[in-house]
Protein backbone atom coordinates (compact mmCIF):
# COMPACT_ATOMS: atom_id res chain seq x y z
CA UNK A 1 0.00 0.00 0.00
CA UNK A 2 2.54 2.68 0.97
CA UNK A 3 4.13 1.89 -2.42
CA UNK A 4 0.85 2.42 -3.93
CA UNK A 5 0.75 5.75 -2.31
CA UNK A 6 4.59 6.68 -3.24
CA UNK A 7 3.76 6.22 -6.86
CA UNK A 8 0.87 8.40 -6.80
CA UNK A 9 2.93 11.19 -5.12
CA UNK A 10 5.28 10.97 -7.83
CA UNK A 11 2.97 10.93 -10.06
CA UNK A 12 1.01 14.10 -8.92
CA UNK A 13 4.49 15.57 -8.45
CA UNK A 14 4.96 14.99 -12.05
CA UNK A 15 2.00 16.27 -13.32
CA UNK A 16 2.16 19.30 -11.00
CA UNK A 17 5.70 20.24 -11.95
CA UNK A 18 4.65 19.40 -15.55
CA UNK A 19 1.80 21.52 -15.46
CA UNK A 20 3.58 24.36 -13.98
CA UNK A 21 6.86 23.89 -16.81
CA UNK A 22 3.97 23.76 -19.41
CA UNK A 23 2.42 27.05 -17.69
CA UNK A 24 4.21 29.90 -20.21
CA UNK A 25 2.36 28.45 -23.25
CA UNK A 26 5.65 28.24 -24.95
CA UNK A 27 6.46 31.93 -26.40
CA UNK A 28 3.51 32.41 -28.05
CA UNK A 29 2.41 35.00 -25.53
CA UNK A 30 5.38 36.76 -26.83
CA UNK A 31 4.52 36.97 -30.46
CA UNK A 32 5.86 33.89 -31.66
CA UNK A 33 9.43 35.49 -31.19
CA UNK A 34 10.29 31.99 -29.30
CA UNK A 35 12.36 29.45 -31.12
CA UNK A 36 16.18 31.21 -31.47
CA UNK A 37 14.99 34.38 -30.70
CA UNK A 38 16.81 34.37 -27.68
CA UNK A 39 19.74 36.63 -28.89
CA UNK A 40 19.58 39.88 -30.27
CA UNK A 41 15.13 40.38 -30.10
CA UNK A 42 13.82 40.35 -33.15
CA UNK A 43 14.72 43.38 -35.28
CA UNK A 44 12.38 46.13 -35.27
CA UNK A 45 12.64 46.27 -39.00
CA UNK A 46 9.74 48.33 -40.64
CA UNK A 47 8.53 45.21 -42.97
CA UNK A 48 6.48 47.24 -45.04
CA UNK A 49 9.57 49.26 -46.78
CA UNK A 50 11.82 46.46 -46.31
CA UNK A 51 14.88 47.33 -48.80
CA UNK A 52 16.26 45.55 -51.78
CA UNK A 53 20.19 46.14 -52.12
CA UNK A 54 21.64 47.73 -55.13
CA UNK A 55 23.55 45.79 -57.57
CA UNK A 56 27.12 47.64 -58.82
CA UNK A 57 27.93 47.73 -62.09
CA UNK A 58 31.52 49.17 -62.34
CA UNK A 59 32.11 48.12 -66.65
CA UNK A 60 33.43 45.99 -68.50
CA UNK A 61 37.36 45.03 -67.84
CA UNK A 62 39.36 46.24 -70.76
CA UNK A 63 42.56 47.04 -72.39
CA UNK A 64 42.96 50.51 -73.40
CA UNK A 65 45.50 53.06 -74.57
CA UNK A 66 47.26 55.45 -72.49
CA UNK A 67 44.96 58.56 -72.46
CA UNK A 68 41.67 59.10 -70.03
CA UNK A 69 40.16 56.50 -69.21
CA UNK A 70 36.55 56.80 -68.80
CA UNK A 71 34.33 54.52 -65.72
CA UNK A 72 31.15 53.93 -66.22
CA UNK A 73 28.83 52.69 -63.25
CA UNK A 74 25.66 53.64 -65.27
CA UNK A 75 24.45 50.01 -65.45
CA UNK A 76 23.98 49.99 -61.38
CA UNK A 77 20.57 48.97 -60.89
CA UNK A 78 17.88 48.91 -57.99
CA UNK A 79 15.45 47.11 -57.67
CA UNK A 80 13.36 49.10 -55.08
CA UNK A 81 14.02 52.00 -58.40
CA UNK A 82 16.25 54.12 -55.21
CA UNK A 83 18.41 56.75 -56.38
CA UNK A 84 22.19 55.70 -56.36
CA UNK A 85 24.80 57.42 -54.76
CA UNK A 86 28.32 56.70 -56.54
CA UNK A 87 31.65 56.12 -55.54
CA UNK A 88 34.88 55.17 -57.48
CA UNK A 89 38.16 54.45 -55.67
CA UNK A 90 41.38 52.68 -56.56
CA UNK A 91 41.85 49.03 -55.34
CA UNK A 92 45.57 48.63 -57.01
CA UNK A 93 47.82 50.79 -59.18
CA UNK A 94 50.93 50.13 -61.21
CA UNK A 95 53.72 50.13 -58.77
CA UNK A 96 55.43 53.13 -60.80
CA UNK A 97 51.88 54.91 -60.54
CA UNK A 98 51.88 58.13 -58.07
CA UNK A 99 47.74 59.02 -59.02
CA UNK A 100 45.55 58.77 -56.28
CA UNK A 101 41.71 58.74 -55.85
CA UNK A 102 41.55 62.37 -55.68
CA UNK A 103 42.71 62.16 -59.56
CA UNK A 104 39.41 60.58 -60.13
CA UNK A 105 37.42 63.05 -61.84
CA UNK A 106 33.86 63.21 -61.21
CA UNK A 107 34.80 60.42 -58.60
CA UNK A 108 31.05 60.89 -56.91
CA UNK A 109 28.93 60.02 -60.26
CA UNK A 110 27.80 57.36 -62.53
CA UNK A 111 30.48 58.56 -65.13
CA UNK A 112 33.79 59.34 -63.84
CA UNK A 113 36.83 59.34 -65.82
CA UNK A 114 41.22 59.44 -64.92
CA UNK A 115 43.85 59.75 -66.54
CA UNK A 116 46.83 57.46 -65.84
CA UNK A 117 50.05 58.03 -65.20
CA UNK A 118 51.80 54.77 -66.50
CA UNK A 119 50.78 51.81 -68.14
CA UNK A 120 50.16 48.78 -66.57
CA UNK A 121 46.88 47.64 -64.64
CA UNK A 122 44.71 49.51 -63.14
CA UNK A 123 41.98 48.14 -60.59
CA UNK A 124 39.08 50.61 -59.47
CA UNK A 125 36.10 49.58 -57.51
CA UNK A 126 32.69 51.56 -57.64
CA UNK A 127 30.55 51.55 -54.28
CA UNK A 128 27.16 51.94 -54.89
CA UNK A 129 24.69 53.12 -52.36
CA UNK A 130 20.70 53.56 -52.26
CA UNK A 131 21.04 54.84 -48.38
CA UNK A 132 20.59 51.82 -46.86
CA UNK A 133 22.57 49.13 -48.91
CA UNK A 134 25.92 49.14 -50.79
CA UNK A 135 27.34 47.09 -52.98
CA UNK A 136 30.29 46.95 -54.71
CA UNK A 137 31.58 45.95 -58.28
CA UNK A 138 35.85 46.17 -59.54
CA UNK A 139 36.50 47.20 -63.04
CA UNK A 140 40.35 45.80 -64.40
CA UNK A 141 42.15 48.58 -66.68
CA UNK A 142 45.40 47.40 -68.87
CA UNK A 143 46.44 50.65 -69.96
CA UNK A 144 49.28 50.31 -72.54
CA UNK A 145 51.08 52.30 -75.06
CA UNK A 146 51.07 51.44 -78.83
CA UNK A 147 54.51 51.47 -80.19
CA UNK A 148 55.69 53.68 -83.41
CA UNK A 149 55.01 50.28 -85.04
CA UNK A 150 51.27 50.26 -84.22
CA UNK A 151 51.24 47.15 -82.61
CA UNK A 152 53.76 46.58 -80.07
CA UNK A 153 52.69 47.13 -76.78
CA UNK A 154 55.70 48.88 -74.35
CA UNK A 155 56.19 49.56 -70.79
CA UNK A 156 56.29 53.80 -70.08
CA UNK A 157 59.11 53.58 -67.07
CA1 LIG B 1 17.08 49.51 -52.70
Amino acid sequence: MKAVNRNRIFVLIFLITGSICACPPPDEADGGAGNGGDGPSPTPETPSFANTAPEADAGTDRNVELGEVRLDGSGSSDADDDPLAFSWEFVSLPAESAITNSDIVDREEALAYFTPDVTGVYEIRLTVSDGTDTSENTVRIEVFLLGTSGTAIIRLE
